[in-house]
């Protein structure tokens, strides 16, 4: 049996103010050009289809078209909630979805509440087990009643991996067995475009509590593509396009999974070619002009050198790069960058010098730096 693993999406997701709208219409329809052209059996959506929990027209227009078109495929489609989906939102497709082989679950629940799906595809069974984003909010906020706070986390990630045993209890022996969850796991490597809270360490969950018995466990939550150690084969697809610049360099993909009963799945990557790429650039004016063509596309981060602040500077970078999403300048401040030494051992006037070169990068002009003595033999003589 083949499936197709993806998640985290973020459809409706802006980065500094520009839509990516149209690059996500571009992505999803090459995920469904990879499921077709590799012959899956059953897609895997692993949460976090919308970035807002009140997303866009658009954006709902994009994932609605996406269901209508694995509908008119026949393709059965398994779907979790992740933290930035509406749990209630995607519940109200719920019954309308499960008509057209789309298995929404947007919250955990018991496994003959759905929490495991069973599907018989060409006379094969699997049995797939599923795991929303479960809010520590809701798992912590009972705890706080009665344990010290640092075993909040613990009881978190204790209750998840509790959840995962429990869930799996439902696997059986001539299936294929799959796990898919929305969930932040011991030593995976985060990319700064998550929210922090919901990635932070402590409430990372141990991946030796994964059930043996499954073949694969799908996983959606870190935007970075990767596979984690587990007992068995498990993965991060990742996000499907470089939502932020903690991503950029990171190739994105979908993961082609052929899964047989009482084996380890073997998992294949499909690169995703659409969407634009994020790309740090630093240089003079003059050499990002210069470059400028070779950035094609690509949306920028700007570091630009300069001698001195210039008020303006970035409004004269976007004229040249009209790509440069973020413009950082960067001049020299090998001075005040040293080490800061005692204010006791300064006199008043190189303190403020000393300040005014922080503040402006440059020491004060002799009038300026004149009229601090004056001012404050002034504050002097008046406290006498
Ligand atoms: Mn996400």
């Amino acid at each position: 049996m083949r499936f197709l693993h993806t998640g985290d999406w973020h459809v409706g997701k802006l980065l500094r103010g520009r839509s990516r709208i149209s690059e996500q219409e571009e992505v999803l329809q090459e995920i469904l050009q990879i499921a077709s052209d590799s012959k899956v059996d059953c897609l895997l959506i692993c949460g976090d289809l919308y970035d807002s929990h009140a997303p866009s027209p658009d954006a709902e227009r994009l994932v609605l078209n996406f269901f209508a078109e694995v509908a008119g495929r026949r393709l059965p489609t398994v779907v979790i909630g992740g933290n930035h989906d509406h749990p209630k939102r995607l519940a109200a497709l719920r019954q309308l979805l499960e008509r057209l082989q789309i298995y929404v679950r947007p919250e955990p629940v018991r496994p003959d509440e759905g929490g495991v799906i069973e599907l018989e595809i060409d006379g094969e069974q699997a049995c797939l087990a599923v795991l929303p984003f479960v809010s520590e909010r809701k798992i912590v906020d009972a705890c706080k009643l009665m344990e010290p706070a640092e075993e909040w986390s613990q009881t978190y990630s204790e209750r998840v991996a509790q959840m995962c045993g429990l869930l799996a209890g439902s696997f059986q022996s001539q299936s294929v067995n799959l796990l898919l969850a929305h969930v932040h796991v011991h030593d995976a490597e985060t990319s700064g475009s998550e929210r922090a809270i919901h990635v932070a360490h402590p409430y990372a969950v141990d991946t030796q509590r994964f059930p043996t018995s499954a073949q694969y466990v799908a996983l959606g939550h870190l935007h970075r593509p990767q596979d984690v150690p587990a007992p068995c084969p498990a993965a991060y697809c990742g996000s499907t396009l470089q939502l932020d610049f903690g991503e950029q360099r990171q190739q994105k993909r979908v993961v082609i999974v052929e899964a047989l009963p009482g084996r380890p799945a073997q998992l294949e990557s499909i690169e995703i070619q659409s969407g634009r790429r994020l790309r740090s650039v630093e240089g003079t004016m003059v050499e990002l002009e210069g470059q400028g063509e070779s950035f094609g596309d690509d949306f920028l981060r700007v570091t630009v050198q300069v001698e001195q602040p210039v008020p303006g500077i970035a409004d004269q970078v976007r004229e040249i790069l009209p790509n440069a999403l973020d413009v950082r300048i960067d001049y020299p401040r090998s001075e005040s960058m040293a080490p800061r030494r005692s204010l006791g051992a300064l006199s008043p006037a190189d303190i403020f010098a000393e300040y005014y070169q922080r503040q402006h990068g440059t020491s004060p002009p002799e009038t300026v730096a004149q009229f601090f003595g004056q001012l404050y033999e002034e504050a002097l003589n008046a406290s006498d």
